[in-house]
């Protein structure tokens, strides 16, 4: 019999996979909270720790780093509903060194006009985002969770993603045009691919290694979702976000060795001395 669910049949066959109603109404309700309660931010502008950066002018407002954003962010580090799978996945499982990290988590709130260009593949063949599966073991190098806070049908700008390509071998003609030039565009036409629709509270579980983008929000209003990326823990975080102590005394210690999977080593300090 195989140690494999169905899940992990379609997560390797497509690189993705739907978990529907992946948090529950009060979480739902508290993080759609948050987000009414954010800032109007500039650019890079700062609120706490988190910061304002848009990946690009088009694909909405980001903000980086929301884990800092209050307790919600923080229930979504380790949460049931993903965390067990994102640990096969690309946690280094059964190995030597298990563990995760975070490589990336934004808040993301697009508007009309929004979308985001076409991007990733199996093609592009970096360790730092590859699918990979060995010897009955998972090795990739980042699984994300795109979870959505409001419904998300057609022309919401939803995700836009081609089935298999985290495997693809080439390059999707798409890519013979620049990342910047496709963004000039209202959006963009990708053979093969699909946009996926969500209801407020599903989760999208997706390889990084699959070509991804989003189509263009058409309708009025906004579509808001949060996209935290995991990787194996000895990884770096993307842009070099460091968690303030507060942060890290105050999530559990579950939580906390996902923020911290590899405790600094400071001469004079006490943390990071033992096995801890
Ligand atoms: O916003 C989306 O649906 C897709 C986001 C995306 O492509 C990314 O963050 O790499």
């Amino acid at each position: 019999m195989s140690k494999h669910d169905i899940q992990d049949y379609l997560f390797d066959l497509n690189g993705f996979l739907m978990l529907k109603n992946a948090i529950d109404g009060n979480l739902l309700a508290d993080l759609n909270h948050a987000f009414d309660n954010f800032p109007e931010l500039e650019f890079m502008q700062w609120w706490g720790e988190v910061q304002r950066l848009d990946n690009h002018k088009r694909a909405g407002m980001e903000l980086q780093n929301i884990v800092a954003g209050g307790k919600p962010f923080e229930t979504l580090i380790d949460h049931p509903s993903w965390i067990d799978r994102i640990r096969r996945y690309c946690g280094e499982y059964e190995t030597w060194i298990p563990g995760l990290f975070i490589d990336e988590c934004f808040a993301t709130i697009r508007r009309t006009g929004g979308f985001f260009a076409m991007h990733s593949g199996g093609h592009e063949r970096a360790i730092r985002n590859q699918y990979g599966y060995a010897d009955g073991r998972w090795q990739c190098g980042q699984v994300n969770i795109l979870l959505a806070l409001t419904d998300i049908g057609p022309g919401d700008g939803g995700t836009r993603i081609i089935p298999g390509s985290h495997k693809s071998n080439f390059a999707h003609p798409i890519f013979d045009t620049s990342y910047s030039e496709r963004f000039k565009g209202d959006d963009e036409v990708v053979e093969g691919s699909f946009t996926v629709t969500m209801k407020a509270g599903d989760a999208l579980l997706f390889s990084d290694a699959l070509s991804h983008g989003a189509a263009a929000r058409t309708n009025p209003g906004e579509r808001r979702a949060i996209i935290y990326r995991y990787g194996p823990g000895w990884g770096r975080t993307r842009y070099g976000y460091q968690y303030s102590r507060e942060l890290l005394d105050r999530v559990t210690p579950a939580q906390r060795a996902i923020l911290e999977p590899i405790v600094p080593r400071i001469p004079g300090e006490a943390r990071g001395l033992g096995h801890d």
